[in-house]
């Protein structure tokens, strides 16, 4: 940990927990002190520390190609690339690695589509985002974050942008303008605190995108892939927005995987050339983005997320009044905020992790729980009840 703090760039306030081995939702600290995984690295571990299907894969990928760059084919891609398409309804992938990645890469197929097949006069384009959003750390992404510790000193910003209040679909037709291509939206907010959105919204978002001829551009980074106990957030109230932005889990914790899904009247404006990526769609990833499909396709995990989900919300919500002033749950995702009077997310989060339980705040009084969805009941129960603990200490 010194050496850490030592010789690398202090971008993080990383708990005191030093990780040497892990596996399923256990971690074992250099000590031997094993701890419950609750944080499922900001749900990029959906399926666990080395779950063995996604070992596998991507042992055998190793023992054979690891990297061609997409100046040549690999025998991966095409597979991989099929899966998703299918899981997800829509015609072609575009594969790239981080998550802002594949933000990056739905913002500027949105501005092209825009002047390509909606006809908005070139530079024009506008794109609609939401308050409290979360997508990533580029400079155009933070362009359009409200959030002062994620954009001081990191100007001048990218134009194009309009916000409207999160889950407000009334502020969201007032703001689509003649040159408005795209709306872009998380449809669980992750980082501003498992935000869940008026019931009714993400279908008045796809209503207003198909009237007003304007992609719905669903960042399920965080919030997909089994999380919310349907294969995507959007599932949970049967909409369907026009791109899918994937990452995290898709990587199934080994590689950066991550990827653009959208229809070919979408995906067609991206020609040979105009966007591209060094790793994007590497075989590595590609073999190890298609075992995490196949665990998708049995429906087995969504439906963890469900039952266990529930038993969550079931859990936490007596704590309320007792510690908590609200609880908030969406799959096997819960958001909870503390008491101010008691503690900080940051004090919760290091009471827990004294009794072997791994979590994190986000800003200063929310604790979000995400454990891998192959974490067992009982130790679920586990979770909550060094939760319950830590807050009567
Ligand atoms: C950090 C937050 C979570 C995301 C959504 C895109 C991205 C993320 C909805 C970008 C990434 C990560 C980034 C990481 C911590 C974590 C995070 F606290 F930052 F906001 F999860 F809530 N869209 N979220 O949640 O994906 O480029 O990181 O692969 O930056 O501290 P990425």
């Amino acid at each position: 940990m010194e050496l850490a703090e030592r010789v690398s760039a202090h971008n993080y306030h990383p708990l005191a927990v030093v990780a040497r081995e892990a596996e399923g939702a256990w971690v074992t600290d250099v000590d031997g002190k094993r701890y419950l995984d609750a944080l499922a690295a900001y749900s990029a571990l959906n399926f666990g520390h080395r779950h063995p299907v996604i070992m596998a894969a991507a042992a055998h990928q190793l023992e054979r190609l690891t990297l061609t760059s997409r100046a040549f084919h690999n025998d991966q891609l095409g597979p991989f690339c099929a899966g998703l398409a299918t899981l997800a309804g829509k015609d072609r992938v575009l594969p790239m690695n981080t998550g802002a990645e594949a933000v990056e890469t739905a913002l500027k197929l949105a501005r092209r589509w825009g002047y390509d097949v909606k006809g908005v006069p070139e530079n024009e384009a506008r794109i609609v985002v939401m308050s409290g959003n979360f997508h990533g750390r580029t400079t155009t992404i933070i362009s359009f974050s409200d959030d002062p510790v994620a954009r001081r000193g990191f100007g001048p910003f990218t134009p194009g942008f309009d916000t409207v209040p999160y889950g407000d679909a009334a502020a969201l037709e007032a703001a689509i303008t003649p040159n408005t291509v795209a709306v872009l939206v998380e449809p669980v907010q992750g980082e501003a605190g498992i935000i869940i959105p008026p019931a009714g919204y993400l279908e008045a978002v796809r209503r207003l995108c198909t009237e007003h001829e304007v992609l719905f551009l669903a960042d399920e980074i965080q919030s997909g892939l089994g999380r919310c106990g349907a294969t995507f957030a959007c599932d949970v109230e049967e909409v369907r927005p026009d791109v899918y932005i994937l990452g995290k889990a898709l990587g199934g914790g080994v590689v950066p995987v991550s990827a653009v899904v959208a229809d070919d009247d979408i995906m067609s404006v991206i020609t040979p050339g105009s966007h591209g990526s060094t790793f994007g769609g590497n075989p590595l990833a590609a073999a190890v983005g298609l075992a995490v499909v196949g665990l998708l396709e049995t429906g087995e995990y969504q439906e963890r997320a469900r039952v266990l989900g529930e038993q969550l919300r079931e859990r936490l919500e007596p704590l309320i009044g007792h510690g908590l002033t609200a609880v908030r749950t969406r799959g096997l995702w819960a958001g909870v905020d503390l008491d101010p009077s008691l503690m900080s997310g940051r004090q919760a989060a290091e009471g827990l992790a004294e009794r072997g339980v791994l979590c994190k705040e986000t800003h200063d009084q929310t604790l979000r729980f995400a454990p891998p969805l192959v974490i067992e009941a009982s130790d679920l129960d586990l979770m909550v009840d060094r939760f319950a603990e830590v807050l009567r200490a």
